[in-house]
């Protein structure tokens, strides 16, 4: 048979057509943000490890010890480049061991692992060809860690991960922040460090070290949204499958990365990651033993886990390369916990609850919830609600105890709601966790609820802010932030099943870093606020004369607003509005929950 010829338009057709399926073909090879972020969302907990020539002077300089983080000794000391810089003929880690530090990751139950590659100092601590200042070419250990690192991470099966600062510079005449040797910022050719240093340096890290989970990069500064876009660019061009973080600048990077050891109020998105020290300093400092304990760090662990983030836990090593005890110990003992529960929190998501209950935290699985308990009940009687998924089966998760329980389906106040039969004893002094089995994917009411304390936490970010097209207020993942303009309100809708009298509080924050570093207590000066519920209304001055619930992240303020009686079952809306707001510092009048917790009628006598 004659195969038909075709003509000349027909073949310029045809080869077009060749061409782009080819060029399709290629782009498969690009990744997508939902592919590359597959293994972070299941990860939920990493190693972060801050290790530089700062590990030396570990927080002191010339005999004076520097307040905060100790790689920031340079800069707070204001160490000349020229006295900073013999600290590399001193850096001889010969106790570092690479596997041991990756098993000790890995036994944490840790399944990523991010180190600085290069600090603020501007110190590599691999081999770089594009700096001579690097722990091969200027200390007497000449060794690359960083290669050892890579190998033992792929060894025990975890992510190699390189943290960079990609724009602050101390070594560096363009680099940002050293304003004694070089002046400041504003007088420096920024453009000429970029080129000349940070964008070969993170060629050479994603190069030279096999596959890489993420960069980190940090503190931004005066970056252009161009020059994060190359750096972003230039990731995903030498390396598809590598993440960016959320510090890369300019609102870009493929997930978003809180602040340091902050903590959102509730479960509104995924994919961000919480960096969190385990005493106060990044950097290994000999004076700091303000250290979090094993219980506080598994919390946060699972609190980051409930609310769809993850958990980057930081460790400081020495400059002789060893991780100190304490971190290590606390390493164990996560990973204990972890090695019973797991299941609870790899590969799950955030709580199907925006807000989570009194008494802990829920994570989430095809088919399963689970109920991570912080505060065990005393009287064997646990109590969930908003869950309008038929339940069936509750058992502990450490050892598959059956549970009995009770859940009702209707629609009266304080319904649905889930009432589990608990042992007298909580079953793990951490955290104790709950599996339930419920049919269908998780289905959950937006309503509010009173808690079986009869609290009823109104948190300021299931606030409705009415008038909110107006400037002078926002909200985000702490509440209510900067509200200025008087015209703004808000209101809440919550169903009371067990009628009384309340006390009702107003809750913001003061951030607490545990370095004391200055408070920031945004109630500084006092704003005038009114508040209506069940037909009466409260005045009062929001201060910052008493605080509450101090954990190593946050410092609740509390203002006292009065008391209201609420006298039947059913559902009622609070008011909040403003008489006089003040501003402080730039920040407005911050609402994290208001609070109405019974009066109890003894307590009143
Ligand atoms: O300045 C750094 C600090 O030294 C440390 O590296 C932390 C880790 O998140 N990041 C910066 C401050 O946010």
């Amino acid at each position: 048979m004659k195969t038909p010829t075709l003509s000349i338009p027909m073949r310029i057709l045809v080869v077009a057509i060749i061409c782009l399926s080819l060029s399709e073909g290629l782009a498969q090879t690009t990744l997508t943000n939902e592919q590359r972020l597959q293994w972070f969302r299941d990860a939920k907990f990493g190693l972060f490890i801050h290790w530089g020539l700062y590990a030396l002077p570990a927080g002191e300089w010339k005999g004076i010890v520097y307040p905060g983080a100790s790689e920031w000794i340079m800069y707070r000391a204001q160490v000349p480049v020229k006295e900073y810089e013999p600290l590399a003929q001193q850096f001889n880690p010969t106790r570092f061991n690479a596997e041991e530090w990756a098993r000790l990751a890995r036994d944490a139950g840790m399944k990523y692992l991010v180190i600085t590659s290069k600090h603020h100092d501007g110190f590599a601590m691999y081999h770089s060809a594009a700096s001579k200042y690097n722990i091969v070419d200027a200390t007497p250990f000449k060794r690359d860690p960083m290669k050892e690192l890579a190998d033992a991470c792929k060894k025990y099966d975890l992510k190699f991960c390189f943290y960079y600062s990609q724009a602050q510079d101390w070594h560096e005449a363009n680099g940002l922040g050293n304003d004694w040797d070089f002046g400041p910022d504003s007088m420096k050719t920024f453009s000429q460090y970029f080129v000349e240093k940070a964008i070969p340096q993170v060629r050479e890290i994603l190069t030279e070290y096999g596959p890489i989970g993420l960069i980190w990069f940090d503190t931004p500064r005066t970056m252009n949204a161009a020059q994060s876009k190359e750096l972003a660019n230039l990731v995903h061009q030498l390396q598809p499958a590598c993440l960016v973080d959320g510090r890369i600048g300019n609102e870009m990077g493929d997930y978003k990365t809180k602040g340091d050891n902050r903590l959102p109020s509730g479960a509104t998105e995924m994919d961000w990651e919480t960096p969190a020290t385990m005493n106060t300093s990044w950097g290994f400092k000999k004076s700091d033993d303000n250290w979090k304990s094993p219980k506080q760090l598994i919390r946060a662990l699972v609190e980051v886990t409930a609310k769809g983030g993850n958990y980057l836990l930081n460790v400081g090593p020495t400059d002789e390369g060893i991780i100190p005890g304490p971190s290590v110990q606390r390493l164990k003992d996560v990973g204990a916990w972890l090695k019973v529960h797991g299941e609870a929190v790899y590969g799950t998501r955030m709580a199907p609850w925006t807000i989570p209950p009194e008494w802990g935290m829920i994570t989430s699985a095809q088919g399963k919830l689970y109920l991570h308990v912080f505060d065990w009940p005393t009287d064997g009687k646990l109590e969930l609600h908003g869950l309008k998924n038929r339940v069936s089966t509750a058992s502990l998760l450490d050892d598959h105890t059956r549970l009995k329980f009770e859940q009702k389906l209707g629609e009266k106040p304080g319904e649905p709601s889930l009432l589990i039969t608990v042992p007298a004893t909580p079953p793990d002094s951490n955290v104790s966790v709950i599996a339930l089995d419920i049919e269908g994917p998780p289905n959950v009411s937006p309503q509010i609820f009173q808690e079986k304390s009869g609290t009823v936490t109104l948190f300021g970010l299931l606030a409705q802010v009415h008038n909110a097209g107006m400037p002078g207020i926002r909200k985000d993942d702490t509440g209510i932030r900067d509200w200025t303009n008087g015209d703004n309100w808000l209101s809440w809708d919550f169903t009371i099943d067990r009628p009384g009298r309340f006390r009702i509080d107003l809750g913001s924050y003061a951030i607490t870093s545990g370095s004391g570093r200055t408070r920031k207590t945004l109630f500084e000066g006092g704003h005038q606020l009114m508040l209506g519920v069940a037909g009466q209304g409260l005045s009062f001055k929001a201060d910052s004369s008493r605080t509450e619930r101090p954990s190593p992240y946050f410092t609740d303020v509390v203002s006292e607003a009065g008391e209201v009686t609420i006298s039947a079952p059913g559902s009622y809306t609070l008011q909040l509005r403003a008489k006089q707001l003040v501003t402080f510092q730039g920040n407005g009048c911050v609402v994290r929950w208001i609070r109405l917790r019974p009066v109890q009628e003894e307590a009143r006598r």
